[in-house]
């Protein structure tokens, strides 16, 4: 898929060149088990554009962001969670490592 920005690990996750466990697939967002879990279930929602950090986003990716946000409860309940975090790092001195946005779900 074509991309405005440099691809990192998750364009590459969904481009299927590189493996991941994958729980859930539609045509804005994929969605993987973190490789490095912080909780008993760590997703991760990964929009298939690929927009580097918050700091990015433009007004037309309000449906997409929306879309994500709407998607949250709906995963945690197929995990069945009663409850869960949610964590966007951004930018470097946000803690961010893989410069294209992905919210964490974290649930035990
Ligand atoms: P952060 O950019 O700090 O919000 O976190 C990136 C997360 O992505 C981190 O929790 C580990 C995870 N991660 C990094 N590389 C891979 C990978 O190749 N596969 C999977 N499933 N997760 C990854």
């Amino acid at each position: 898929m074509s991309t405005l920005y440099e691809p990192t690990i998750f364009s590459k996750i969904i481009d299927r060149e590189i493996p991941a466990d994958i729980i859930y697939e539609d045509e804005k967002c994929i969605v993987i088990k973190d490789i490095n879990p912080k909780a008993r279930i760590h997703l991760l929602v990964i929009p298939k554009k690929a927009i580097p950090t918050l700091f990015n986003l433009k007004p037309e990716d309000k449906d997409l962001m929306g879309h994500m946000m709407l998607l949250l409860p709906q995963l945690a309940e197929s995990q069945g969670l009663k409850g869960f975090r949610t964590q966007i790092n951004t930018g470097e001195a946000g803690g961010q490592e893989v410069f294209h946005i992905h919210i964490h779900l974290l649930g035990n």
